[in-house]
C-alpha cells in the first residue's frame, strides 16, 4: 500500500532545539485509537509546513522549515519551530501557525496552547510597551503603592454627565483612574466625545483640589479608524491613556492602535473581556499567560490578569503566571505553566486585578501581587454605605493598612470609611 501521510516525519524525540528556534508548550490529548506520537506529529505538521497526505513535489527548503515534536511528557508536548517560519513583527502570523488549524483537527481530542518561548531575534522585531511600569509610575507620580481605579457602576446607564460626576467622586476619594467598562463605548445617552470632554473638566477640578495626577481609562473599542479618532480626542483632552478590549478588537487592531498611540505618547490599558471563551477550559484553548505575552510583545502597558479572590475565574497560580509574564525581565520556567522567556529590551507592563473586589479583599490581592499592580475596585467602592468617595477612601485605607503591615480591623479603628466597608462586606468572596 502506498504511504498516505508523513506526520511521523514531524516527530523526533532526540531533537534538541537550538537558541534560534521557537518552542511551544502544549497540553494535548489524542482521540481514541490514536497514539500520542501520531497526534503530536499532526500538531507539529499542521502548525508549520505539513498537509494530510504525501506529496509528489517538495522544495528542498522544506526540510529545514518543518516543526519538530521533540518532547512528550504525559499530556505535555513541546514542539520546536525554525525561526524562518515566522514573519518578524507579525503576531497574527505567529498565531495563524501555532494557534491556527491545529485546534480543529480530528486527530486531536483536546489541545491547549500553554506558552511559547520566543528567541531574541524574534522578540527584537517588536517594540513592546512605550513606558515601563516605572515610566507609568513617573507619569502618575505614584511611587510605591498599587495604582488604583474604578468603573462607575452600574456599568451602563449613566449619562455622560452622571458618569463624569461619579468619576469625580472616585478621584476625590483618592483613586488615580476612572475606568469605562468593557461594553461602554459611544451610546445614545452617553456619547464618547461628550463623556471625554466632561471627564476632562472634572479631572482638572479633581487635580486642582487634590494636587494629585488624575487620569482615565476611556474605552475606545470600535472599528480601527474610529479607535484612532477616539484616541486623538482623548489626547486633545489631556488624557494619557486609552482603554481597548484587546481580545475582541484582535491582535492586528491592537498593533495598529499601539503604533498610533505611541506617536501620541499615550499608554494602553487592555481589558481582556472574552478571554474566558478560550482560556477557561483547562484542557483546551489558549492560556491567559500566553495572551498576556502577545500583548506585552505588541506593547500594551497594562492588562487584566485576575484576582483569584474576586467574582471571576482564575486561580492564584494563573494570576502569578500572568504577572510573571508581564513584570519580569526574564520570566522563569514553571513546569506545565510557563517556559523561560528572556524579554531582552522589551519593557514591562502592569498586571491589573479587577472583578468583585472590595476593601476587605485588598490584603488578599496584595498578598498575591505585591505592590506592582493596578487595583480596580468598582462595585466595592460605589456600594459603600456612604457612597463612592467614602468607598474609594476605604479602599485606599485598606492599601495603607497592608503597606503598614497592620490588619484591616486594626486600621479600621482610626479609619471610619474602612470600618463602614468592613461592616457591610467583611472579607466576603463574591461569586
Ligand atoms: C469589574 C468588572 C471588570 C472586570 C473584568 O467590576 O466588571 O470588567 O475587570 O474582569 P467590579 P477581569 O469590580 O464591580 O466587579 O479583570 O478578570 O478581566
Ligand atoms: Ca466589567
Amino acid at each position: 500500500m502506498p504511504k498516505i501521510d508523513w506526520y511521523d516525519q514531524f516527530v523526533d524525540l532526540g531533537h534538541a532545539p537550538d537558541r534560534s528556534e521557537l518552542v511551544v508548550l502544549f497540553y494535548f490529548e489524542p482521540p481514541a485509537g490514536m497514539s500520542v506520537k501520531e497526534t503530536a506529529g499532526r500538531i507539529a505538521s499542521e502548525s508549520s509546513t505539513g498537509t494530510w497526505t504525501t506529496l509528489s513535489r517538495m522544495p528542498t527548503r522544506m526540510k529545514r522549515l518543518q516543526a519538530t515534536a521533540f518532547e512528550i511528557d504525559g499530556n505535555l508536548l513541546k514542539v520546536s519551530y525554525p525561526l524562518d517560519l515566522w514573519e518578524r513583527g507579525n503576531v497574527c502570523q505567529l498565531l495563524s501557525g501555532i494557534a491556527g488549524n491545529i485546534f480543529g483537527m480530528k486527530g486531536v481530542e483536546n489541545l491547549r496552547l500553554i506558552d511559547a518561548k520566543l528567541p531574541g531575534k524574534y522578540i527584537s522585531s517588536f517594540k513592546g510597551p512605550n513606558y515601563s511600569m516605572k515610566g507609568i509610575r513617573r507619569k502618575m507620580k505614584v511611587q510605591k503603592r498599587p495604582l488604583t481605579g474604578a468603573v462607575p457602576k452600574p456599568k451602563i446607564g449613566f449619562s455622560a454627565l452622571e458618569h463624569a460626576k461619579v468619576g469625580y467622586e472616585t478621584w476625590m476619594g483618592g483613586f488615580d483612574f476612572v475606568k469605562d467598562d468593557e461594553n461602554l463605548s459611544s451610546l445614545p445617552f452617553n456619547s464618547f466625545d461628550r463623556r471625554v470632554r466632561l471627564l476632562a473638566r472634572y479631572r482638572d477640578r479633581a487635580e486642582a483640589r487634590t494636587g494629585d495626577i488624575k487620569d482615565a481609562y476611556v474605552n475606545i473599542t470600535a472599528e480601527v479608524e474610529e479607535m484612532k479618532r477616539r484616541a486623538d480626542h482623548l489626547h486633545e483632552n489631556g488624557f494619557r491613556f486609552v482603554m481597548v478590549d484587546v481580545v475582541i478588537v484582535g491582535y492586528a487592531g491592537v498593533q495598529t492602535i499601539r503604533e498610533h498611540t505611541r506617536d501620541l505618547g499615550m499608554a494602553i490599558h487592555a481589558h481582556r473581556a472574552m478571554h474566558a471563551a478560550f482560556d477557561r477550559n483547562p484542557r483546551h484553548g489558549m492560556t491567559m499567560q500566553f495572551v498576556a505575552k502577545m500583548m506585552r510583545l505588541i506593547g500594551v502597558n497594562q492588562i487584566h490578569s485576575g484576582t483569584a479572590v474576586g467574582k471571576l475565574v482564575g486561580d492564584k497560580e494563573e494570576v502569578l503566571a500572568i504577572a510573571d509574564v508581564l513584570r519580569e525581565r526574564v520570566t522563569r520556567e514553571r513546569k506545565g505553566i510557563l517556559l523561560e522567556q528572556d524579554w531582552g529590551s522589551i519593557k514591562t507592563a502592569f498586571p491589573v486585578a479587577s472583578g468583585g473586589l472590595h476593601p476587605g479583599l485588598v490584603p488578599d490581592v496584595m498578598d498575591i501581587y505585591g505592590n506592582e499592580m493596578v487595583l480596580l475596585v468598582s462595585g466595592g467602592i460605589h456600594g459603600h454605605p456612604k457612597g463612592t468617595r467614602a468607598g474609594a477612601r476605604a479602599a485606599m485605607q485598606a492599601i495603607e493598612a497592608q503597606m503598614e503591615g497592620v490588619t484591616l480591623e486594626e486600621k479600621a479603628r482610626s479609619s471610619t470609611e474602612l470600618a463602614q466597608a468592613l461592616e457591610k462586606w467583611g472579607h466576603h468572596r463574591p461569586k
